[in-house]
């Protein structure tokens, strides 16, 4: 009911202005002023709102990078994740040295020619050269940045080496489950049809290779500088496994196998002195303060990236990057999948 007060008020409020508009309209024909003409007053006022305009949208443009610059994602924590933020950072200096000429002499154009009593329009019918400008600059700018997106993007999606050590992920609605390759580095034969309560993955028994594989489902560990190459699949439908703090994204497809390689650089004990990671903890631990809830501590995160269900958002394990002889020792505790069994 008070949804169609508040529409009929908007109405009502809509026919109100128009009448007024229509009052002003006729009260200035009858003093003689013709109402419709656009003096070269409104011209002048104009042409100065889009001058006030121009400063604001720049000044506010200015502020948002200032109060917003904080709280963007820390440092890349993987050797190719450097070159992402190269790249992102080159295409992003770009798009802003065109954003502010083009709004400069859109609104600053605006202002200057705005029509007055005694202007004319300059005819200009053709001009081979400006025409030839506003072509090849920007096909050569977006020609550089395709190549080397292009060629970035080949690097990190081409084949992990030998030495990478195989983890498979594999995506449920709604949680992972990580299975490692064991010594001998080889992901043993897995079926759907074996999925049952305890066998999260289908592994199949009778494949010796699966023999050393061991199943965790709470947190990854991953050793620091080492190559890591991810199996990715899914059980039910298309997720997308997203480690932001290393820059991957790789979607999970049923029916099929993808994969995705990264060598991690920052371990997290290092991540959690990282300054800006400092200081963003502290600012959520003060709002979680606030509201009496318990500290947050930094953890990298696998999180999933397509909105894949009810419970998408909670989709995530935590990443721990080890140095060698932590990650040794925590694999030194994994027991084999089939021997727990
Ligand atoms: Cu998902």
């Amino acid at each position: 009911m008070i949804t169609l007060l508040v529409y009929a008020a908007i109405v009502l409020l809509i026919v109100t202005v128009a009448q007024l508009v229509r009052v002003f309209e006729l009260a200035s024909d009858l003093k003689g002023g013709r109402s419709n003409e656009v003096t070269y007053r409104d011209h002048r006022n104009q042409g100065r709102m889009m001058f006030a305009f121009l400063i604001a949208f720049m000044s506010f443009f200015v502020w948002q990078i200032v109060e917003y610059k904080g709280y963007i994602l820390p440092e890349a924590a993987s050797v190719h994740g450097k070159e992402i933020d190269w790249l992102m950072w080159f295409n992003m200096g770009l798009i802003t040295i065109v954003f502010v000429i083009v709004n400069i002499l859109l609104f600053y154009f605006a202002y200057k020619y705005y029509s007055r009593p005694d202007s004319k329009a300059v005819f200009l019918a053709h001009n081979n050269r400006l025409e030839m400008v506003w072509t090849v600059v920007p096909a050569v700018v977006l020609a550089v940045i395709i190549v080397l997106g292009l060629r970035l993007w080949n690097t990190i999606t081409s084949d992990a080496s030998d030495k990478a050590i195989v983890i498979e992920l594999y995506a449920k609605q709604f949680d992972w489950t990580a299975r490692y390759s064991g010594k001998d580095n080889k992901l043993g034969h897995s079926n759907y049809k074996l999925i049952d309560g305890a066998n999260a993955v289908g592994m199949d028994s009778l494949d010796p290779s699966g023999a050393d594989d061991f199943v965790v489902h709470n947190e990854l560990h991953i050793p620091v500088g080492k190559e890591v190459e991810f199996k990715i699949r899914s059980r039910d439908v298309i997720h997308s496994a997203f480690m932001p703090h290393f820059r991957i994204q790789m979607n999970a497809v049923p029916g099929m196998t993808t994969s995705m390689s990264m060598t991690p650089t920052i371990t997290t004990e290092e991540m959690r002195k990282n300054k800006d990671v400092v200081r963003q903890v502290k600012e959520v631990n003060e709002i979680r303060a606030s509201k009496g809830e318990d500290p947050y501590e930094f953890n990298f995160l696998l999180m999933c990236n397509k909105i894949c269900g009810a419970s998408h958002s909670n989709m995530q394990m935590t990443v721990v990057v080890d140095t060698q002889e932590q990650y040794d020792a925590w694999v030194a505790k994994q027991k084999p999948f089939f021997a727990k069994k």
